[in-house]
């Protein structure tokens, strides 16, 4: 039961989703409920931003499609939040740009990455890592460092949707391509990010598979152009903008 009664016209159809497939992955064990308060923190953002893709994170969405083509490993890391709210959303994304999926908490505990491994399962994905936890992000305590060495750990390119800030700096420094999907554009997450896309992430990751799959067959030199004429510090002030003055 991830899905809710009310029509999709409803004004406040998507942020009703939103807040039930939250509680519904609480219930299921899969969300922490640390999760609920980062929940709340970025609809705040969403609100801010008037509830839309900004043609800003649209241009950071397909630059992060371009990077997920051109990396030679990409993974696509996935905590309790990203699980409650896009589970079947990231495996389309995961098959069309053949990264990974990695399951990797902030409050990591073996029961939640059980239930989160089982969780994409069910919505259709194969291999999920995460478990093996035989390899560290250097820089932050045991458990919140552990990753799979030959996931995260050897990956390229890494997506982070709504991810703490130390975990995102941290992997930044690790010299990975970063692409970071979160609704403050002031959060070091953002701050740290190659390609960060300031957006919910009930619609970003669908509009980087619609990008993936539109570039699907475009030239390794077409994808590095979307990529060099991309720039982060535009798309942060543009989503800042929009933030303080409201579209204005
Ligand atoms: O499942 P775990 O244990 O890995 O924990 C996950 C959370 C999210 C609880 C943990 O990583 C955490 O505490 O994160 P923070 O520090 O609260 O940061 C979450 C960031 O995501 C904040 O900047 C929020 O504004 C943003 N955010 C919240 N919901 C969304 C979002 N960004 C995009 N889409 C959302 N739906």
């Amino acid at each position: 039961m991830d899905e809710i009664e009310i029509p999709e016209s409803h004004p406040r159809y998507e942020s009703l989703l939103t807040r039930h497939r939250i509680e519904h992955g609480v219930d299921l064990g899969i969300t922490s409920r640390q999760g609920l308060i980062a929940q709340g923190r970025g609809e705040a953002y969403d609100y801010l931003l008037g509830e839309e893709t900004i043609p800003s994170a649209d241009d950071a969405a397909r630059a992060a499609a371009a990077h997920l083509l051109l990396a030679d490993h990409a993974v696509l890391s996935i905590n309790g939040n990203v699980a409650a709210l896009v589970p079947g959303e990231m495996v389309d994304l995961a098959a069309a740009t053949g990264a990974d999926l990695e399951v990797n908490l902030f409050n990591r505990t073996e029961e939640r990455m059980q239930a989160i491994v089982d969780h994409l399962r069910e919505h259709g994905a194969e291999e999920v890592k995460g478990l093996t936890a035989d390899g560290r992000i250097p820089g932050l305590d045991h458990e919140r460092a552990k990753v799979d060495a030959d996931g995260i750990g050897d990956a390229d390119v890494v997506l982070v949707p709504l991810e703490d800030g130390d975990r995102a700096e941290a992997l930044a420094s690790m010299g990975k391509t970063e692409l970071v999907i979160d609704l403050n554009p002031l959060s070091r997450s953002a701050q740290s990010a190659t390609v960060p896309i300031v957006d919910n992430t009930i619609r970003a990751v669908p509009n980087v598979t619609a990008h993936a799959e539109d570039l699907a067959a475009a030239s390794d030199a077409a994808l590095r152009e979307i990529v060099d004429e991309f720039d982060a510090d535009a798309a942060l002030d543009a989503a800042e903008d929009r933030i303080r003055s409201g579209g204005e």
